[in-house]
Order: C-alpha cells, then sequence, then structure tokens
C-alpha cells in the first residue's frame, strides 16, 4: 500500500503512529507528495489533500478518520474503543485534534501568504485551538492510554511546534506532561515531523 504523505502533515502523522502501533508500519510505501503544488494529487483524491492511502488495486482511500478505520480494519486489531460512551468519547477527541489541524493549517496558510493578513483568520482559529487546549488541559488524558484520540492530539501538539504556530504549553502544566511522556513512544519518535 502507498501513503500519500508529507513529513510535516499532522493528519498523516497520525495515519502513521496508527500503522506503527498497530504493526502495520512496514507495510506503508510512504511517498512524497505536495498536495499545494502538485497536480497529480488531486488525479488520486479530487480534494487534493494528504494523506490519501492508494491499496494495492489502486483503490484510493481518504481522509486520515477513514484510513485509521481501514488500517484497524487490516490489522485485526483496533486503537478505538469498541461500543460505549468511551468509543464516542475516542472518536470526538480525534475530530477535535483534527479540528485543531485545521484551524493551525489555515494560520500557517495565512502566515505564508503575501499581502496584509486577515486578523479575523487569526483571531478565530487562535480561538479554537486556545479552548481545545483549555480543554485539554481540563481533561488529560491518561498515560497509559495510546488509542485514535490520544494520537490525534499528539500529532497536532507536535505540528503547533514544529509550525510555531503557538506556545500552547504556558498554562498547560497537565497537557504538557502528558504530552512529555507520549512523546518518548516509539511510534512518535519514529514519525516525528520534519521539513521534505
Ligand atoms: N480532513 C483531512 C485533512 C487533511 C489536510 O488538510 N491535509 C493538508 C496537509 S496537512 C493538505 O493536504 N492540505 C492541502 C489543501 O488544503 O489544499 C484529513 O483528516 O486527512
Amino acid at each position: 500500500m502507498q501513503l500519500l504523505y508529507s513529513p510535516m502533515s499532522p493528519f498523516a502523522r497520525k495515519v502513521r503512529v496508527v500503522a506503527f502501533e498497530l504493526g502495520l508500519a512496514d507495510r506503508l510505501a510512504l511517498t512524497l507528495a505536495s498536495p499545494y503544488t502538485d497536480e497529480s494529487v488531486r488525479a488520486i483524491n479530487p480534494l487534493s489533500k494528504v494523506p490519501v492511502l492508494v491499496l494495492e488495486d489502486g483503490q484510493p482511500i481518504f481522509d486520515s478518520p477513514v484510513i485509521c478505520e481501514y488500517l484497524e480494519h487490516l490489522a485485526g486489531k483496533t486503537l478505538t474503543p469498541a461500543a460505549g460512551p468511551d468509543r464516542w468519547a475516542a472518536l470526538t477527541a480525534q475530530a477535535m485534534a483534527d479540528g485543531m489541524g485545521d484551524a493551525a493549517l489555515a494560520i500557517v496558510r495565512e502566515r505564508l501568504r503575501d499581502g496584509p493578513h486577515r486578523q479575523d483568520l487569526f483571531d478565530r482559529q487562535a480561538a479554537a485551538l486556545v479552548a481545545a487546549l483549555d480543554l485539554l488541559e481540563r481533561r488529560t488524558p491518561p498515560s497509559d492510554r495510546f488509542e485514535i484520540g490520544e494520537i490525534a492530539v499528539a500529532a497536532q501538539l507536535d505540528y503547533l511546534d514544529a509550525r510555531r504556530v503557538m506556545d500552547w504549553r504556558e498554562g498547560r502544566p497537565n497537557l504538557a506532561a502528558w504530552h512529555e511522556i507520549a512523546s518518548r513512544r516509539a511510534a512518535m519518535v519514529a514519525t516525528a515531523p520534519h521539513l521534505a
């Protein structure tokens, strides 16, 4: 299977960490893709976003939550609670973390844009990030669990650092301590973000 990815993408990172935790990392042929400049990505994913998983028969699978679910199916193991309130909490944690990535990415793209920047865009995206981070500080995940919600959060926190979006540790000691422990996992070390 081919995974179209960018080494800075927090969404691709989540997928790679999930693959690693499920013992499937060796099955992924990592293929660098630049969704903003490489129009060939659009031929595979009309949205021109990464990650995209391309199966042996050519079928593309996206976006990242769907790829994670596919990998769980393939592994015959799961990183998502099967049922009940824990399941909805884990999937909601993933959705919030992915939304943090959307907000951070919008800030990064706006910073890169020439010309006067849209302060209203910065303010709205930063408000989403701050509220999500504050919620994570109040309800920090346990250190002995590393499932889909935790993986998604860890990937997004590292993206905030890698792109210098904001100093999210300030005033959030619980989250910072949790992140410190999560960062030591082999899957996190093996997939650390870097410039292409
Ligand atoms: N909801 C998507 C988001 C993916 C996404 O936004 N990826 C970024 C890279 S980090 C991208 O490809 N952006 C290109 C664009 O927005 O045109 C997912 O979870 O996979």
